[in-house]
């Protein structure tokens, strides 16, 4: 059952204790999801979650809130396809609401070229039991009236990948249900701990501890979690990973009757929209195309943003934005994740390089890594991902679907 009134708090505030059996740096929703599958599949509580801000500060709290599982090669689909599962079921398990409407995903195609992208999608999908397939302007007219669908736009709409199961979700909710479910069985969150190195055995065969800035903690797993910085705490084990860092910017108007009830992506616009339930349009930009770890919103985004909205929906011409802001995004060559432990290095485990798609991934993420963890067998979903892979030449070559991150 929903709980709708409490006066417990979400979770509590702890000393940091001398050791745990997992210390999981970054508590955004893939560090949560971990320890709460640790916790709640294998028993594992004695865990520690590292935040270096307040829970959400980081891509969890920033992203457009967008779930979907329509992606582009057999490893990445089953893998999403079992994340939007588990979200499905997330707000009964977790006994909150976290207000997740599956209204349905259009990824818009405005060229042949991109059509014949989106009919590969479709029928991967298919094949691999993702309910998606290609639509044209008569029926999607019909599902966003609102959209601009006559032949003389700058760029036309010729067809659609439609994804029903697709949606939106509240993304902090997800964050304070996961907090307050850990909390619930005694793992600890620690705000404002920041880890500053990780130390590992005198033969390098193994993690030890962390080191933060309220104290050195000893343990024999360490869990980087973190986005945005995730090369800078790898680095701290001596790894150099192939990941750079890119700005990801999105916007939020003033509210507006509902008029969409969809979510609509261009990867060719370089453009995404919603309307939430409030009535306000959440709109996101494609990647900024520099490296930066700063998080400030630019005016030349916000542009972006604002044309590329008024040539899918012209009549939002006089529409103000609220607020705009920015988060920091870890991109790797074939814009798939890495998911595993590292070879020749006990206890330490890797789920970064999420790129523009890891708030959709958080709950697979943290189940089927909090598994290796807890059993140091990869699972099956999750094999494609390993950090070997890019020296085993073994890409997994995503970037077709991660939509706008080009
Ligand atoms: O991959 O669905 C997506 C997405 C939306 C916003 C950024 N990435």
């Amino acid at each position: 059952m929903y709980q709708l009134f409490s006066h417990e708090p979400m979770w509590r505030s702890h000393e940091l204790k001398s050791r745990y059996d997992v210390v999981i740096i970054g508590a955004g929703v893939h560090g949560l999801a971990t320890a709460y599958y640790l916790g709640k599949e294998f028993g594992i509580t004695r865990v520690a979650l590292l935040e270096k801000s307040y829970l959400g500060a980081g891509n969890s709290g920033r992203n457009t809130a967008i779930l979907r599982a329509n992606y582009r090669t057999p490893e990445g689909i089953p893998f999403y396809a079992s994340s939007l599962s588990l979200y499905e079921e997330l707000a009964w398990e977790l006994g909150w609401n976290l207000m997740f409407t599956q209204c349905g995903h259009l990824t818009l195609g405005h060229s042949d070229s991109s059509i014949t992208g989106l009919r590969v999608r479709a029928e991967t999908n298919k094949l691999l039991g993702v309910d998606s397939r290609l639509i044209f302007p008569d029926e999607i007219g019909e599902l966003v009236p609102a959209l601009d669908l006559s032949p003389e736009a700058h760029m036309p709409v010729l067809a659609a990948l439609y994804h029903p199961p697709g949606g939106i979700i509240r993304h902090d909710a997800v964050v304070w249900a996961y907090a307050r479910a850990c909390d619930r069985m005694g793992i600890e969150i620690h705000n404002y701990t920041e880890a500053t190195d990780i130390e590992v055995s005198p033969d390098g065969g193994r993690v030890t501890g962390v080191q933060t800035n309220r104290g050195f903690i000893s343990t024999p797993a360490v869990v980087n979690c973190t986005s945005g910085l995730c090369t800078t705490i790898t680095k701290m084990v001596g790894i150099d990973l192939p990941i750079i860092s890119q700005p990801l910017q999105a916007c939020v108007t003033e509210p507006m009757k509902p008029f969409l009830d969809k979510v609509i992506v261009s990867a060719s616009l370089h453009v995404y929209v919603n309307q939430t339930d409030r009535g306000e349009l959440v709109i996101g930009a494609e990647i900024d195309p520099y490296q930066t770890y700063s998080m400030k919103s630019t005016l030349p985004t916000l542009e972006q943003m604002s044309q590329y909205t008024l040539e899918l929906f012209p009549q939002l011409h006089q529409v103000k934005v609220l607020r705009q802001w920015g988060g920091v995004c870890d991109m790797t060559p074939d814009f798939a994740p890495v998911i595993s432990g590292v070879d020749g290095l006990d206890g330490f485990f890797l789920d970064v390089g999420w790129g523009t798609y890891g708030f959709k991934a958080g709950p697979a993420g943290g189940r089927w890594l909090a598994e290796l963890i807890a059993t140091s067998t990869t699972p099956k979903l999750i094999r494609p991902f390993a950090l070997s892979r890019f020296s085993e030449n073994r890409l997994v070559g995503e970037k077709a679907a991660a939509a706008v991150s080009h």
